[in-house]
């Protein structure tokens, strides 16, 4: 047995500021209103609109703090000290990484942005511009806590040398001390655990029901969780995704996506070599324009005497329009466009791809094009971690992405900048740019929920004045005078006639109520229409110096068929890529209302159109629930005629799904080349 000796324990009693009981849990509550007033300094320096912390969020706060130091109760008073020095030292760093990480990313750290270099790496040339004065205030308290550390080792350290070790599990106190601990540390859990899911569920069960699920920015999480918080999400959904998930990919599964993808590219073979429109356009840039919750059916209307979009009206007269050409987007929206629009993939049912999956291998436009000497760049005048898109894009292959910071907000709208300013400033980077290139822009103002300043209110919306619908059309009003200012800078930059330019929408509108769209329309719905409004987005491409295609095409199509339609007019091969699109102006392009190439557009759920039928599956996916119509006329028919066709519809969500899941293209590379 060690029994300290008299002199030691004297001073000990003395110097001991653990001999005060109400002093015995100073130093947790203070590690506390340290590091809270952190989450608060970091809170106000990353001011997010509408996501300052509230009540909720200080509660979500103290209590992943005391679930991150509940522990050291359970060790002696200097142990206990040591840990919770070495806690904010650890701590500080991660909320400071990620302040310096959101400056230039607006986005979180995140384990695969730890696991993908480049992306921290590209921090270090604006590092100066990163750091500022006032964050000193993280860091004050170190000057204490420090010095108190080195101190409390080498009082450790001597009374270990005085055999009075304390940095034993519990030290060496009598079997109550231990329990004492043991329940404080346990309250501390409990109260901890009680102050995070307090608030997180009352989230869950309102506002945020579907962000865990559908998440679509990991700010929108911090919103929640906090940043401690999101961190401990960040790493059980990594976690859950790539090591206990059971991700064994069976030798069947391997073949299905062999054999589907092999086919697919087989179709698309056999299409390079004998049709003429392969390569008529060789050597031209690409500017692609994805269009925000634009849909067609307001394209070619009216609205009391006054085109809702006359710029695109205008427009189709010397382009090719698809006129029954879809969005396939599922959860995750305009991530799930631009991946469906850029890479040939289906998204996933739960989630985006850009987030779940952004370091896996794809094929896609913009590094397919690079392969071919061409410069890529994208342009999206928003927050760059938003949708993930810093680390998807790095995947994708672009040399570029112009974000928020890019741009002078010279036109404030809506969540950014106003979409004229967007294209005008976009145009004048792009000219900087070496031809060919591809250019790939998203537009924002027409986002949900479409209220404009009265400014750039300039359609009269007549009855629907007032209503999300009014605000709906108006807002796609401005965006086709947005378009129009686009084409007039690409003409002014000597770039129209050298560039491939095409736009299509990324999805629907969410508006839900289908009496205006009855009213608008002039007709009623049923429901066959409904899933095509609901569908439909324009495609619209203008071919360089060649207005003899122009015209309204009926030819159904998808955001799939995108990147494989532009590959197939530069001549450049899609049948060793893992696309599953086909291209949709072909040699056998017909202007007609309607025109079946028995090519099939599928949908997330299931869903299908060949140009024949419309198939519907049931929600509650009973095969006898299903409907099947005909798609000229909207009558329903026999279950039969879309039996085969929803078989077709699986396999490609199946096959297309592996790829994703189960990061496939490398070795379907090995499969289509030939
Ligand atoms: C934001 C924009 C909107 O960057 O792309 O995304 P959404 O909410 O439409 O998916
Ligand atoms: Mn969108």
């Amino acid at each position: 047995m060690n029994i300290p000796s008299r002199s030691i324990k004297r001073r000990r009693q003395r110097t001991s500021f653990y001999a005060i009981p109400a002093l015995r849990a100073v130093d947790i509550l203070l590690f506390v209103a340290l590091l809270m007033v952190k989450l608060i300094l970091f809170d106000k320096a990353v001011h997010v609109p509408y996501m300052e912390m509230n009540r909720d969020d200080a509660m979500t706060a103290a209590g992943t703090l005391a679930l991150a130091s509940f522990w050291t109760l359970w060790l002696p008073p200097r142990g206990r000290l040591l840990a919770l020095i070495v806690l904010d030292v650890i701590l500080t760093a991660i909320i400071y990484a990620d302040l310096i990480y959101f400056r230039y990313f607006q986005d979180l750290i995140t384990v695969p942005v730890l696991l993908q270099a480049g992306q921290v790496g590209a921090l270090g040339e604006s590092i100066n511009s990163l750091l500022h004065a006032k964050d000193i205030w993280f860091f004050v308290d170190w000057l204490i806590l420090l010095p108190l550390a080195v101190l409390t080792i080498n009082r450790m350290r001597a009374l270990r040398r005085s055999r009075q070790s304390e940095l034993s599990f519990l030290g060496r106190g009598r079997l109550s001390t231990a329990a004492r601990r043991i329940g404080a540390g346990l309250v501390v859990f409990v109260i901890g655990f009680a102050l995070v899911y307090v608030p997180v569920h009352k989230a869950k069960s309102t506002w945020a029901a579907e962000l865990f699920t559908g998440n679509w920015w990991n700010m929108s999480l911090y919103n929640v969780t906090g940043v401690l918080g999101f961190h401990g999400y960040d790493l059980y959904r990594y976690a859950g995704e790539h090591w206990f998930n059971d991700m064994t990919l069976t030798a069947e599964q391997q073949d299905i996506a062999k054999k589907w993808f092999d086919n697919r590219a087989a179709e698309r073979r056999a299409l390079e070599s004998s049709d003429p429109m392969f390569g008529q356009f060789k050597g031209s840039n690409v500017i692609a324009i994805q269009l925000e919750a634009f849909q067609s059916f307001f394209i070619n209307r009216k609205i009391g005497g006054a085109e809702v979009t006359p710029n695109i009206n205008k427009l189709l007269g010397s382009s090719l329009y698809f006129n029954n050409f879809y969005h396939q987007t599922s959860q995750g929206r305009t991530a799930d466009a631009d991946l469906a629009a850029n890479v040939s993939l289906q998204p996933l049912p739960t989630g985006s791809v850009f987030i779940r999956y952004a370091q896996h291998t794809y094929d896609s436009m913009p590094q397919t094009l690079k392969e071919h000497g061409y410069a890529a760049n994208v342009f999206h005048a928003y927050e760059g971690g938003f949708w993930n898109r810093n680390m998807m894009y790095d995947e994708l292959g672009y040399d570029r992405f112009y974000s928020k910071n890019a741009y002078v907000i010279d036109e404030p709208l809506g969540w950014s900048l106003g979409d004229r300013s967007f294209f005008k400033q976009s145009v004048a980077l792009m000219k900087q740019v070496k031809q060919p290139f591809y250019s790939f822009l998203i537009s924002l103002s027409s986002h949900h929920p479409y209220t404009l300043p009265k400014s750039v209110q300039t359609l009269d919306v007549g009855a629907y004045k007032g209503t999300i619908f009014g605000d709906y059309l108006e807002a796609v009003h401005y965006a086709d005078t947005a378009i129009g200012v686009l084409v007039d800078e690409l003409k002014a930059a000597g770039l129209w006639d050298k560039s491939i330019f095409l736009f299509y929408g990324d999805h629907d509108n969410s508006i839900r109520e289908w009496e205006p769209f009855e009213s608008f329309l002039g007709q009623p719905l049923d429901e066959s229409e409904r899933f095509r409004i609901l569908k439909g987005v324009p495609l619209v491409v203008h071919l360089p110096g060649d207005d003899a295609l122009a015209g309204t095409y009926g030819q159904v199509g998808g955001q799939l068929d995108v990147t494989p339609t532009v590959l197939h007019l530069l001549g450049i091969s899609s049948a060793d890529k893992a696309m599953v699109g086909t291209p949709l102006i072909t040699g056998q392009l017909k202007k007609q209302e309607r025109q079946s190439f028995a090519k099939q557009v599928v949908f997330r759920s299931g869903a299908y159109t060949d140009g024949e039928v419309l198939y519907l599956p049931s929600e509650d996916g009973l095969p006898g629930h299903s409907k099947c119509y005909a798609f000229a006329t909207g009558a329903a028919v026999s279950a039969g005629s879309c039996e085969g066709g929803a078989v077709k519809a699986r396999e490609e969500l199946y096959a297309s799904d592996l790829v994703v899941e189960h990061d496939l293209v490398p070795m379907l590379h090995e499969t289509l080349k030939r």
